[in-house]
């Protein structure tokens, strides 16, 4: 089913005609209304009458999360709050965080790409659909929860945490979809069990699990734990929260809804445009926001682009899984790392559980590595030498996958720390 086959599987020069005229629309409202678009376009000497076609988009200024810091918590706003029907914030790790406001028409938009986003993973108004994405200032359980109620389902919003109660729910209520971050999903997959349950208690046939990185062998894991079909739905507060894109049952990119959102990718450094299948930052233009409109806002998230029409008949671009962020990249002895490459070596491995911690420390000026990885249970060993093995074999593999030497740590299972939203998986020591 496509919940809008008339937008998702248009033409490209019909998308482009559309995309065209909305965005002369957007350029006009910001340049009116936000005084800091107006000014960063003066200093440029970019005109709104400059813009043509979508194609003059690279003469607009980008957009970075320090600017929407600096202008908390409503500067970027470019409508009177008596039209903002909705606030939320994004939890930034330091300092103050990013707001953001809908209008009435922003939230109606915002519906329409979650229904589409819920439609291409397979979920309709048959469906009884778990929200444990956090509810509250984060966008998650919100704003799938008005997408899933657009289509027709009935919602249980839960919210995030307290494992025992969602999986009493799940069983009594017979829940079908679970949305939730891949990491909580993976948790409350393995307490399943050790709360009384059984797979046979539940009816759950599909998972919509975003929010965070998750390979796509950790995908595969959750579909074989839980026995379901997962999807990867992906979003950010910044430009409307979940429901940019969503992968289809093809899992080869993630379907951007470009009439709303459009994208570019462009270089880490230079930032200059680069072409379909080059990998770079994502940045996007909110084409239809009136809250809190954004020009190229650079999201920092790594990804490429594809406009080949999907084998599921859509022609809406995709996005490659994000693979990590330009700015979580870690740097270890002149290395680049990211986390997802360690997760990948785990789960191709396939001899531990997916839960692990990951250690930066810096002894005598030289980083350090450890990694803390749960046994799986049904692999528990009694053997030292079994133990002593299993690390090295893992090490090993990190070694050549990464090129860098990791200390591997076996630990019991449930020992490391489960996250109930977004998982963190990485302590850096170094910068303490
Ligand atoms: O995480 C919105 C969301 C909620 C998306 C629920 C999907 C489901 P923020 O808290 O603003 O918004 O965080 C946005 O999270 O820039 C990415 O780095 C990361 N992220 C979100 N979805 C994915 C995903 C929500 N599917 C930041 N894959 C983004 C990888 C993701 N990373």
């Amino acid at each position: 089913m496509i919940w809008n086959k008339e937008i998702e599987c248009m033409g490209s020069q019909e998308m482009r005609a559309l995309q065209t005229e909305r965005l002369k629309q957007l350029v006009n409202h910001v340049y009116t209304n936000v005084a800091f678009y107006r000014k960063r376009m003066n200093e440029m000497g970019v005109k709104p009458s400059d813009i043509i076609s979508i194609d003059d988009i690279v003469k607009l200024p980008f957009t970075y999360k320090t600017e929407l810091r600096d202008h908390y918590p409503f500067g970027l706003f470019a409508v009177p709050m008596k039209d903002i029907v909705r606030l939320h914030a994004s939890s930034g790790t330091t300092g103050k965080p990013t707001t953001v406001g809908y209008t009435k028409n922003d939230i109606e938009n915002w519906r329409e790409v979650l229904a589409r986003c819920l439609t291409m993973a397979g979920v309709s108004a048959n469906d009884i659909m778990q929200v444990s994405y956090g509810y509250g200032l984060f966008t998650g359980g919100l704003g799938v929860h008005y997408g899933a109620e657009t289509i027709g389902c009935s919602v249980i919003p839960i919210s995030g945490g307290n494992t025992r109660r969602q999986l009493q729910l799940m069983s009594d209520f017979g829940s079908t979809v679970l949305a939730c971050t891949p990491s909580y999903a993976l948790h409350l997959a393995d307490a399943i069990s050790e709360n009384g349950y059984s797979l046979a208690d539940m009816k759950l046939k599909v998972g919509v699990f975003g929010a965070e990185p998750c390979t796509e062998n950790m995908r595969m894991e959750l579909e074989k734990k839980w026995n379901i079909k997962a999807y990867d739905i992906y979003g950010l507060s910044e430009i409307m929260g979940p429901g940019v894109a969503n992968d289809c049952i093809q899992h080869t990119g993630l379907h951007i809804h470009e009439d709303h959102f459009f994208p570019e990718i462009v270089h880490p450094d230079g930032k200059e445009p680069l072409a379909d299948g080059l990998e770079g930052e994502l940045v996007f233009t909110t084409l239809t926001k009136e809250g809190i409109p954004l020009l190229r806002y650079n999201t920092r998230d790594l990804s490429t682009l594809n406009r080949e029409t999907c084998k599921c008949g859509r022609t809406l671009v995709r996005m490659k899984k994000i693979t990590g962020r330009s700015d979580d990249m870690l740097i270890i002895r002149g290395v680049n790392l990211f986390p997802s490459q360690i997760e990948h070596v785990l789960l191709e491995m396939g001899e531990t559980s997916a839960h692990y911690m990951f250690y930066v420390d810096i002894v005598n000026n030289l980083d350090t590595l450890e990694l803390k990885v749960e046994l799986d249970e049904t692999q528990l060993t009694d053997t030292i030498r079994d133990l002593q093995n299993l690390s090295r074999k893992i090490e090993h593999a990190l070694n050549s996958a990464i090129g860098l030497s990791v200390k591997v740590t076996l630990v019991e299972p449930k020992t490391i720390a489960r996250s109930e939203g977004k998982a963190i998986r990485v302590v850096d020591n170094r910068k303490k």
